[in-house]
């Protein structure tokens, strides 16, 4: 089999996403998510300038050799934006070789280790009181596990919150939204949350936090430790991710588990955590993170040093890389956890995919490869617009993390 062309698909059905469609001579053909929200064009041009013309002629099913050619061949190994453009491909090829074989892509990977994929949730409130209306619904909708984020009194919104009544959605058509943010407040604020969260629903239900890289490491530090008593399934990006050495300082003062990784392009962004077991979950996905084949090296190596995956699947990711994530999800022994924010009825119909949620857990489903098809008519009536993430500034105007 050879590969004979590719084409980059950029439509925006209520969001952006950029698809790769890899085809071969006999007629099968892979698709890879290549959306790096707010910087999409970036990977189109590298996708097309740099990338299609390399991949005429090639055998799809030598993955592994594809991916090191388009790594080791860059020369300007890493970044997100190169990551984003292999995994685009290693995607497809994954997909291409499932389908070939007539098999459901797990069954490459390892097969199954498990039935079903425990998946979380957001319930996003403006306030305590709307936070807590949203965990209710959503335990009511089958859900095991949920991520609780709350606006926080005296501060004009935050991380995670959208105005009451509507989803939430980073990315915004125009320049930039910004937004403020005050530490001292957030600290004092996030144990009282979830003290009474945890009085009103009890014990059972998993519950999950995200800082969005907002913190230092010793503010991180008393987050976790006050956080100890509602037994947090994880914290998520306590600190910025870049200097990995801060997760040591946090490690020592909390047994509160840390999850962090959803802006890593390799290994080498997570390896000191890993290997030092500075983290308990890595959020790393397959699609900014190299694919398939880069992932599988980095959840193996984890697997060894009881980390587990928590694969990020934020809305911005397209179904291609939830169908992805869910193949790994159902076959990497050192699985923990899926995240699930649905995506809107009008994506799904533009990438109608074999997987299904049903009481808390998605199932990849059993058709061929991926389990994930384009609608090229639909997904051409809704071009691509710019949207940016918002930033945010301390009160005094300085620039923070968002
Ligand atoms: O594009 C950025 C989003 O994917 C990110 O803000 C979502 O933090 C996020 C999460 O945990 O899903
Ligand atoms: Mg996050």
């Amino acid at each position: 089999m050879k590969i004979t062309h590719a084409e980059i698909i950029v439509c925006s059905p209520t969001r952006n996403f950029v698809t790769l469609v890899v085809h071969t001579d006999e007629g099968i053909y892979g698709l890879g998510d290549a959306t790096l929200n707010g910087r999409e064009m970036a990977v189109v041009s590298y996708l097309q300038e740099h990338v299609i013309p390399c991949l005429t002629g090639k055998d799809p099913f030598n993955t592994e050799d594809t991916w090191q050619f388009l790594y080791k061949g860059a020369y300007w190994k890493r970044g997100p934006v190169t990551m984003t453009s292999i995994a685009a491909v290693d995607m497809a090829l994954w997909d291409i070789k499932a389908k070939a074989l007539n098999v459901p892509l797990y069954q490459l990977l390892g097969g199954k280790s498990r039935e079903k994929v425990l998946v979380y949730c957001h319930a996003n409130g403006t306030d305590p009181h709307h936070t807590l209306e949203e965990v209710e619904k959503h335990i009511e909708m089958g859900y095991k596990a949920i991520r609780v984020q709350s606006g926080i009194p005296g501060m004009r919104g935050t991380y995670g919150v959208a105005k009451k009544g509507e989803k939430y959605e980073p990315a915004t058509p125009g320049l930039p939204q910004q937004y403020e943010w005050n530490t001292e407040k957030y600290l004092s604020f996030v144990p009282r949350l979830f003290e009474m969260i945890r009085n009103k629903i009890g014990e059972e239900i998993l519950l999950l936090h995200d800082a969005h890289h907002r913190l230092t490491p010793i503010e991180a530090a008393r987050l976790g430790r006050e956080l100890e008593p509602y037994h947090l399934f994880w914290l998520e990006d306590p600190v910025s991710e870049e200097l990995q050495e801060s997760f040591r300082l946090l490690r020592r003062h909390t047994t509160t588990p840390i999850a962090v990784g959803e802006i890593f392009s390799s290994v080498f962004d997570c390896h000191l955590l890993i290997t030092e077991q500075l983290i308990d979950y890595l959020r790393m996905t397959v699609l900014h993170g190299g694919g398939i084949t880069h992932i599988l090296k980095t959840a193996h190596l984890a697997e060894i040093y009881n980390v587990r995956t928590g694969f990020h699947g934020a809305t911005d990711l397209s179904p291609v890389t939830m169908a992805a994530s869910l193949h790994l999800d159902l076959s990497l022994h050192n699985f923990g956890i899926q995240e699930h924010m649905p995506h809107e009825p009008l994506v799904d119909e533009v990438f109608p995919h074999a997987y299904f949620f049903a009481g808390g857990y998605l199932y990849p489903g059993d058709a061929p490869g991926l389990g994930v098809d384009i609608n090229r008519q639909l997904a051409g009536k809704y071009p691509y617009r710019p949207a940016y993430l918002p930033i945010n500034r301390r009160d005094d105007g300085t620039m923070w993390n968002w």
